[in-house]
């Protein structure tokens, strides 16, 4: 954990090292991914079988790859019923969330008379990968796949790697409409569903996150579908005065640091006694988390408590551009309004990240390793695209068509500039 002031004269120098560190960088596995990907594209469903049986062990057949409808309905009731009222509950408020965000059609007339505007539709199909083992989380599920639900795409293709599909996971995806689930990970799952192969029918665009395999396949197949931003290692910045529980701070801190040894979380605090008592805090509970050792290593390597006015946090925040900042102050308000670079904004000392990371009904898919100072969290509109609509009649084609055939001799376009000529002599 590093400490930082800003009222040091090196801290100029020191924060900029800082924020240029990269934390986890991902394995260079490209062109073992590339591999996979020609592979799938070339031999199909036999090469997706190939690759199960020799990277994830399992013995799978065309018929046997795809997850039953029983078999969702008997694992999803096997979830707890405490856990399925909670998958209920997180679903409906992202369902409304995401719902408030769809945008209309436009349609109108301008002063040369042409009919302009533009229309909105949904995706066809969509991938999802979720990770298997212990990331498998039933809240990605929901968070990937609700938005894309309530766009109005017709088909969500979950994979998850081979093994037992965790019943809260199943039920997620129930609640959440997906409307298939195959038992396939890898750079291979990936490929699938982006060529097709087998009974898998191939998707318009692959969302979720995964391991660097995933990420490289996802990376190096853009084009051939739409994808996702590629999700770095997760961050929180809290903001927080003296007058917070020192526990309730260590603990949110904490909340992002267990996800991975490279995620980050920092602290700014004006109140360098304050700061003493959450860094004791951190340290008491690390004993005690089951994910204590991942923490121990986030908040050894890459935590930061930073002491500054909090007049100043604004400004850091927007130079760290996290992917969550927690304003733990009286007047959050009067901070969070200047800040321009964040993925998502928590509000005053009863708003801990982890409400948005289930049930806030905000996304949780949300820009690292500073994207957002140019990206925004997943939405409706990952999964909407708008298409333009002209229509001109004669009179309003006499304004548009001289300036159309002007440019297009310009440019060395004589049918493009016929086009135009052809209906203005009549
Ligand atoms: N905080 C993570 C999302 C997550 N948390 C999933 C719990 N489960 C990245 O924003
Ligand atoms: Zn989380």
């Amino acid at each position: 954990m590093r400490r930082l002031n800003v009222s040091s004269p090196d801290f100029a120098q020191t924060f900029r090292a800082f924020l240029d560190e990269r934390r986890g960088q991902p394995a260079d596995v490209d062109a073992a991914a590339g591999e996979v990907l020609d592979a799938v594209k070339a031999r199909g469903i036999e090469a997706v079988l190939d690759y199960t049986r020799r990277f994830d062990r399992v013995d799978l057949t065309e018929h046997t790859i795809r997850v039953t409808p029983e078999e969702i309905e008997a694992g999803a009731a096997e979830c707890a019923p405490r856990v399925r009222e909670a998958i209920a509950f997180a679903a409906n408020r992202i369902r409304d969330y995401h719902g408030r965000q769809r945008p209309a059609d436009q349609r109108w007339t301008d002063e040369a008379g042409v009919e302009l505007g533009w229309r909105w539709t949904a995706l066809e199909a969509v991938g999802v990968y979720v990770p298997g083992g212990r990331a498998a989380y039933p809240s990605t599920v929901l968070m990937n796949c609700v938005p894309a639900a309530v766009a109005g795409v017709d088909r969500i293709a979950m994979v998850t790697p081979p093994g037992k599909l965790q019943p809260a996971v199943l039920a997620a995806a129930k609640a959440a409409g997906v409307t298939e689930i195959w038992r396939i990970g890898g750079a291979q799952a990936v490929a699938a569903l982006a060529y097709g192969a087998g009974p898998i029918a191939p998707v318009d665009k692959i969302v979720g996150p995964g391991n660097a395999y995933v990420t490289a396949a996802k990376r190096r197949l853009y084009g051939v579908v739409g994808i996702d931003a590629l999700a770095g290692p997760s961050e929180i910045v809290v903001v927080a005065d003296k007058d917070n529980d020192p526990d309730w701070i260590a603990a949110d801190l904490l909340s992002q640091a267990e996800h991975d040894p490279s995620a980050q979380s920092i602290l700014i605090t004006d109140d360098e006694a304050f700061a003493a008592a959450v860094e004791a805090a951190v340290e008491r509970k690390l004993g005690e988390l089951s994910t204590g050792e991942d923490a121990a290593a986030s908040w050894r390597d890459h935590g930061a408590v930073i002491l500054a006015p909090l007049d100043q946090s604004p400004a850091l925040v927007d130079a760290i551009a996290p992917e969550h900042v927690e304003f733990c102050t009286a007047s959050p308000e009067a901070l969070a309004d200047r800040v321009r670079h964040a993925g998502a904004i928590f509000l005053g000392r009863f708003t801990p990240e982890a409400i948005g990371d289930y049930v806030a009904g905000s996304n949780h898919v949300l820009p690292t390793s500073r994207a957002a100072r140019f990206q925004s969290g997943l939405s409706i509109y990952d999964f909407l695209k708008r298409t333009s609509i002209v229509k001109c009649d004669a009179a309003s084609f006499g304004l548009l068509g001289p300036h159309t055939a002007a440019l297009a001799e310009a440019e060395g376009l004589p049918a493009h500039a016929l086009s135009a000529a052809i209906r203005l002599q009549k």
